[in-house]
């Protein structure tokens, strides 16, 4: 009886959880279509104008389908290698070899400009969005509403969702094509509104930072986000390397950082069992999770791709795409 009970009991739990996993909108204050209204009053005491605000919302409906995304867990079944063979094949390398040559002349001024290199604005540019072929196809403000609308970061959508308005107010770009990932990343370098109001540039002059079809806009606002974030334009990111056998294995963390020289003193080799370069570089030591032990031995550009998304499998494709859009 009492083994019935608790198995009873917990089909119950199970029932109610998936009740109200899937029932999103349950807990929000008011109907949608009345809340739309609520919010497209604080748009307009933002200083959005009614035009604007008319165009935006024209067809804007609360899309399950995007809280479904967000709630979906990514799955973690891959390997390390796995994972990097599939982000960064062949053919992807290519493309971004040939577009690392057709638009030098740009990346150039733009390295110049923020002091990052071309190899790494390419690289960013390619894991973000397939060089702007993949930049989702999602109607962002419609995005941005129905997180909004959501309970789960609620405000903080509501807040990106403003900046949205205010992107569309400046004339920046159409609410047609506004387009971005379903979490409201923006254009071919994937800026939430935040990130592009503050480090989005009109690198041709036109008047407007155009990160959707400006390819000028789009590298000067990726590197600009760098620069702004801490990189360094005479380094490189990190490199694999090779751990002597009985090393500290204690000392891999991101929050141990030291020179180069005590890295080497400590066991740390080349992939090859060559000695570290000589160079006054501070680093510290990462293993990927599911990477079959492989070590890396970042620097301080590493971090700053982790400002742009703190993911150690984005960083890593990151990195490694820039290496290898300069490798023969
Ligand atoms: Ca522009």
């Amino acid at each position: 009886m009492l083994k019935i009970l608790g198995k009873l009991t917990c089909l119950a739990i199970v029932a109610s959880f998936a009740i109200s996993s899937t029932n999103y909108a349950v807990a929000a204050k008011k109907p949608f279509g009345e809340w739309l209204i609520d919010l497209k009053a604080e748009a307009r005491a933002n200083g959005i104008s009614q035009p604007i605000i008319d165009d935006a919302f024209k067809n804007v409906k609360f899309k399950e389908k995007i809280i479904s995304l967000d709630r979906k867990q990514p799955e973690v079944t891959q390997t390390f290698q796995q994972y990097m063979s599939k982000r960064l094949p062949k053919s992807l390398i290519n493309q971004g070899k040939a577009r690392l040559q057709k638009h030098a002349a740009i990346l150039k001024e733009v390295e110049k400009k923020y002091g990052v290199q071309p190899r790494f604005v390419v690289a960013l540019w390619g894991v973000e969005t397939r060089f702007g072929k993949y930049t989702g196809g999602f109607n962002v403000v419609e995005a941005l509403t129905t997180l909004a609308y959501d309970n789960r970061r609620a405000d903080y959508f509501r807040k990106e969702l403003m900046i949205a308005l205010q992107i569309l107010e400046e004339k920046h770009i159409t609410v047609g094509n506004m387009k971005g990932s379903w979490a409201g990343a923006m254009g071919q370098a994937q800026f939430m509104p935040s990130s592009f109001i503050n480090f989005a540039v009109d690198h041709d002059e036109d008047g407007r930072r155009d990160i959707w079809t400006t390819k000028p806009d789009v590298f000067a606002s990726a590197a600009n986000y760098l620069a702004q974030s801490g990189w360094k334009g005479d380094q490189t990111w990190g490199r694999e390397v090779k751990l002597n056998e009985g090393f500290d294995l204690s000392l891999i963390s991101l929050k141990i950082q030291k020179p180069m020289q005590e890295w080497q003193d400590l066991g740390v080799r080349k992939t090859d069992g060559s000695a570290l370069p000589a160079r006054q570089l501070v680093g510290s030591l990462v293993q990927p999770k599911g990477g079959a032990g492989q070590t890396f031995l970042i620097y301080n550009n590493y971090r700053t791709i982790l400002k742009w998304n703190y993911s150690t499998y984005f960083a890593m494709s990151v990195g490694q795409l820039a290496d290898r859009l300069v490798s023969p």
